[in-house]
């Protein structure tokens, strides 16, 4: 699912109360830069407020009262204000864009930094959409809430408490009637606040489904095709876009209706004012600056009760999202160095599996009872039908994930005793599915040693027999690979992660062999590259390549989590059990491995009889 599928999930409107700790909290190594923008937010709104009591005063003692000097006075301090208030204007600008990048830094940074940390066991549970979701839109809608939405807010709310002041210092009375209409106005602006963020809400949501719809329809182009599922497509379809019409409809029908019927409100508000001055201009208390002034402070108060009423429609919104990541930031990883894990320096030495149990959930057992000791240097074989286990063992021994029941030692050590760092920096592991990073050639052969040099590089390229295609490569080693290695065919990414693991100098070496056919040419460059690495090392290979399998010390036959079968190549074909029905079914070999098993076979069959 793409991310903005994730991005409307739904939310309960109950917060813990410690949401808002925590983003204060956020906020809190930045203090300069808050309370810089807070100073600016300040004096812009306070200036903008005497502005209008300052055109009050134009009118009352300059205009109406033909002072010349008065008049000069007041526009020479508007013009200096004025100078103020754009220096303040351009201090929260600037403020507010350099917090919210601090924000935003300091988020991803430690998203980034926790998702690093957090077990292999919590990805196989959670969608990436969902976590690309929280790190990409909810991080983004905390860093607005925590900058335009604080400064919106405050900006809002001291612009409307000013106004309020001035108002009262002008005429008390008149301004009771402003203060008894404000909390009405407010109200009806968050209402329709949320209301509006609520059909488009649903426009999203409807839209990601049409998006995913298209999307399904034209990559499986083929089966819609051959099943005839045109029709029934299409109606889904209609049914998708005309529930998104009608939600397009209520949100334009909403929008439309909002401002007017904040204006309609605060039109009563005006009509109020006008005749009340109008009963009191006659008896002189109330001058014609006031009434103006009056008249501008209540029409230019409806922006910021409406900045904040969208702030505080969106707040919601914005808290949910950062629960969202606050949750994921305390996710614990489950696996953890304990204390006093150590580091013994070197992880050679046997690896025993002591009646290890696992299961990934549900207790449903994956693996039971295994038990194994593989020598230093030696080369096991796992093999075995599909589902059995065999990556399982190997996410075990590179403690991916840690046994249920049983231990694992590794040079007589419980290996949970050991650090994460110990035994993971020291074991090199090729995937079935090669994962290269996009880059160059070269960055994905350095990627688990940064500081390897050239020749270093270069000489883990040629031991696997990586060399002569990378050469061949216009820009060599700097060829681009494309975003996850696409511009390489499955073969030569193999090559690149096996020389990526001879660089790295691994003291175990786990592979588990690619299904997919490559050429002979590249198999037999592959075979030549895992053997290099093989050398005086422990490996566990989970193969699929007749020529590994024949080259291991030791062949595991897994089924049902449990060794079904041990022993070398020739000893296991001999006991016709389940190695030999695998060997002869299922394991790729050419024309002369096929003869060679009927050979063997025979010989087998005359040994035996
Ligand atoms: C063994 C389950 C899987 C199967 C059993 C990796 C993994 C496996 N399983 C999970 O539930 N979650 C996981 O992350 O465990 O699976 P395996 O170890 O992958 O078997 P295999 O490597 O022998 O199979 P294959 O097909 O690679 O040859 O029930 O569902
Ligand atoms: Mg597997």
């Amino acid at each position: 699912m793409p991310a903005d599928f994730y991005e409307e999930e739904d939310f309960q409107g109950q917060f813990k109360g410690n949401v808002f700790k925590r983003i204060l909290d956020l906020m809190r190594p930045h203090w300069p830069w808050v309370l810089g923008f807070l100073i600016c937010v300040i004096i812009v709104s306070i200036l903008d407020a005497y502005f209008t009591y300052l055109s009050k005063q134009i009118v009352d003692r300059g205009i109406v009262n033909k002072d010349i000097n008065a008049l000069q006075q007041i526009l020479v301090n508007y013009g200096i204000l004025i100078l103020v208030q754009a220096a303040a204007v351009f201090g929260f600008v600037f403020l507010v864009g350099v917090l919210g990048e601090r924000v935003r830094y300091d988020l991803r940074q430690s998203l980034f930094n926790h998702l690093q940390r957090l077990s292999l066991s919590y990805f196989s549970r959670t969608p990436v959409g969902w976590i690309m979701s929280r790190v990409t839109n909810d991080t983004e809608r905390v860093a607005e809430l925590v900058t335009w939405g604080v400064l919106d807010s405050t900006w809002g709310v001291i612009n409307i408490l000013t106004s309020v002041i001035f108002m009262l210092v002008i005429d008390w009375r008149l301004a009771l009637i402003v203060i008894a209409i404000l909390p009405f106005l407010f109200y009806v602006a968050v209402q329709f606040r949320k209301r509006i963020l609520e059909q488009f809400r649903n426009v999203r949501k409807i839209n990601s489904k049409i998006t995913a719809s298209y999307n399904e329809n034209i990559s499986g182009v083929r089966v819609v095709k051959a099943l005839g599922r045109e029709d029934e497509n299409l109606r889904e379809f209609g049914e998708q876009t005309s529930a998104m019409r009608k939600a397009g409809y209520r949100a334009a029908w909403l929008s439309a209706l909002f401002l007017p019927s904040v204006q309609i409100i605060s039109a009563v508000g005006l009509g109020g004012i006008i005749w009340y001055s109008g009963a009191t201009v006659g008896s002189g208390t109330f001058s014609i600056g006031s009434l103006q002034a009056f008249i501008t402070y209540m029409t230019s108060m409806l922006w910021p009760i409406q900045d904040v009423a969208r702030v505080f429609a969106e707040m919601q919104r914005a808290l949910a999202s950062a629960e969202r990541i606050f949750s994921l930031v305390d996710t614990t990883p489950e696996i953890l160095d304990k204390p006093g894990a150590f580091d013994p320096g070197t992880i050679r030495g046997e690896i025993q599996f002591e009646h290890m149990y696992f299961w990934y959930e549900d207790e449903l057992p994956v693996i039971k009872d295994l038990n194994l000791t593989i020598q230093h240097g030696e080369t096991i074989a796992l093999v075995g039908s599909t589902g059995g286990g065999k990556t399982t063992i190997v996410n075990l021994l590179c403690r991916f994930y840690e046994p249920k029941r049983g231990r694992i030692l590794i040079g007589g050590h419980d290996y949970t005793d050991l650090s994460l760092q110990a035994i993971q920096s020291r074991i090199g592991v090729v995937l079935q599915t090669p994962h290269l990073f996009s880059g160059t050639i070269r960055e994905n052969i350095a990627y688990g040693r940064l500081k390897a040099s050239q020749q270093d590089i270069e000489a883990a390229a040629k031991l696997v027999g990586a060399d002569h295609f990378i050469q061949r490569f216009e820009h060599g080693y700097d060829e681009q690979v494309g975003e996850g290695g696409v511009l390489l065919s499955v073969g030569q990414k193999q090559l690149i992660s096996l020389a990526r693991a001879v660089l790295s100098n691994p003291e175990i070496f786990i592979m588990d062999e690619a299904t997919s056919s490559v050429d002979t040419l590249t198999e037999s460059m592959i075979q030549k590259g895992m053997e290099a690495i093989m050398q005086d090392r422990t490996s566990i290979i989970i193969a699929h390549r007749l020529s590994t399998i024949k080259t291991a010390h030791r062949i595991l036959v897994i089924e049902d989590g449990q060794i079904a079968e041990m022993g070398n190549h020739a000893e296991l074909l001999k006991l016709k059990g389940k190695y030999y029905n695998l060997y002869t079914r299922q394991f790729r070999f050419e024309r002369e491995d096929a003869y060679n098993i009927f050979k063997e076979n025979n010989q087998a069959n005359l040994s035996a009889g």
